[in-house]
């Protein structure tokens, strides 16, 4: 489909409701001679390439002044869509906005779908399929982390770290294609050895981007985590000392925290769904006990399970049983602005297995070094995985593991001895797969490149 095929579209590209600016778009070729028919223009002469001008919008019919606006033109191809493009800065109000949207229409403008100008930007291929992808990520980004590693898939960071794989791929595809098209030809004899190396190479190289999906996954979805432990511990105090205000309702009375609570919040821009949980305790109240039921569930469910103990009481060895039933991932001894009276013995037991962190809710001592704890707990304290690229969509796992799976195919083929031929299978698989992330079509480079090899005549 050519650019040219596609009709003009219009959407609101700001959020609804009201706002100090309010931008339409349009991106095709009427774009300037639709905004014209609101303007009292007579050519497009005001409009130079990526400029933006002031004008004022009328009602074609009825001559009324709409708004006072701001356009931007963008020429074709040298625009994000590759089309043309105007975008009007009208003032953020609904009934403005969709007054000229309706106008915009009525013209013959179609109301742009959900993603459909990034959509013409991948098909008139102004950027890549992964590069889409991280326009929306880095839109929906949460925290900061996020909204970076996206900033950074725009600019085309994981296109480019695939492209020495492909290459190495196209260079062997094309190789093991002239050996099995001319094999009367005498072109030089299949190199298993070197062939195998490659395809190692190939492999060890999509593996470590691959396995930095574990982390990315965390930092796209964020992570579970339980603050469990017995009645006034200070779960709650904790929980609404991570976010930083009072969510929490905190008392003296054990039983406080019936339900359990859910927020999110950043710690080292990983997004952490925080449950504050009833405490575990037996109890013969009906509410509570159900909040308890509700905490086993919290539990299960969480992917970090942090185990509040109170500084200054004892702990029997049934409660420490109980605690131990639970799969804590790290211990937190609050109230540590009061006089200790935890028995050593408990807290070197418990350290023995398991990061142990010393806070109080109440004067926010230690609370820093808990959101330290929490984030290596997360990351596993390797900086070095987040700062190299990291997979954050599933998809393109799923297609790193496509092409990883037929790579080791192609190996196993080669080394049992089977023929180029039957290894070709799976090395077009491996870069069809690549491609997919991209969402190029590749057939034409390997024609291209199979034959820019060859000699002129042959
Ligand atoms: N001195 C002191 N009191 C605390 C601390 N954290 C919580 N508390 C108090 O302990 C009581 C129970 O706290 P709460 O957060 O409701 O405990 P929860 O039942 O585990 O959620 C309240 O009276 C809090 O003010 C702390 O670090 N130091
Ligand atoms: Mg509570």
């Amino acid at each position: 489909m050519n650019s040219s095929d596609f009709k003009t579209i219009a959407a609101i590209a700001t959020p609804a409701g009201y706002g100090g600016i309010g931008v339409i778009r349009l991106s095709g070729e009427q774009s300037l001679p639709f905004i014209r028919r609101l303007l009292k223009l007579s050519d497009d002469s005001a409009f130079q390439p990526n400029q933006a001008t002031f004008q004022i919008l009328h009602h074609p019919e009825t001559g009324a002044t709409i708004d006072e606006v701001i356009i931007t033109y963008f020429k074709g191809p040298h625009s994000f869509t590759g089309e043309d493009v105007v975008e009007i800065s009208c003032h953020g109000s609904p009934v403005v906005l969709s007054a000229v949207l309706r106008l915009l229409i009525s013209f013959g403008a179609e109301l742009a779908q959900p993603g459909d100008f990034s959509l013409r930007a991948f098909l008139n291929r102004r950027i890549d399929l992964a590069q889409a992808e991280a326009i929306n990520d880095l839109i929906h980004s949460q925290t900061s982390y996020q909204a970076q590693l996206a900033a950074r898939q725009l600019r085309g960071e994981l296109s480019k770290q695939l492209q020495p794989v492909k290459n190495d791929l196209i260079t062997l595809i094309v190789h093991f294609e002239s050996t099995v098209e001319f094999v009367e030809d005498d072109l030089d004899p299949l190199n298993l050895k070197a062939h195998l190396s490659t395809i190692d190479g190939t492999i060890s190289r999509l593996r470590s981007l691959a396995s930095s999906y574990s982390v990315g996954k965390i930092i796209r979805d964020g992570v579970k985590l339980a603050l469990i432990g017995r009645p006034n511990v200070g779960k709650s105090s904790i929980f609404n000392c991570l976010l930083g205000r009072d969510r929490a309702i905190v008392t003296h009375l054990p039983g406080t925290t019936r339900d359990t609570l859910h927020e999110t919040l950043s710690i080292n821009g990983i997004p952490v769904h925080l449950i504050d949980t009833a405490g575990i305790r037996e109890t013969d109240d009906l509410v509570e006990q159900l909040g308890v039921e509700r905490t086993r569930t919290a539990i299960t469910e969480a992917d970090l399970v942090i185990a509040v103990l109170d500084a200054q009481e004892q702990l029997s060895r049934e409660e420490l049983d109980l605690l131990r039933e639970f799969p804590v991932n790290l211990y937190v001894i609050n109230k540590c602005d009061l006089e200790k009276r935890l028995a050593e013995t408990v807290v070197d037991s418990l350290s023995e297995r398991h990061e142990l962190i010393h806070v109080s809710a109440l004067t926010g001592m230690g609370i820093d070094d808990l959101k330290d704890a929490i984030a290596r707990q997360i990351v596993g304290g390797n900086r070095t995985v987040i700062e190299s690229s990291i997979i954050t969509n599933e998809r393109h796992f799923n297609a790193l593991e496509q092409a990883i799976a037929a790579l080791e195919a192609a190996k196993r083929d080669l080394t049992a001895g089977f023929t180029e031929e039957v290894a070709l299978a799976n090395l077009h698989l491996a870069l069809r797969s690549l491609g997919l992330i991209t969402g190029e079509t590749l057939i034409g480079d390997i024609i291209n490149q199979i034959f820019s090899t060859f000699c002129i005549g042959k």
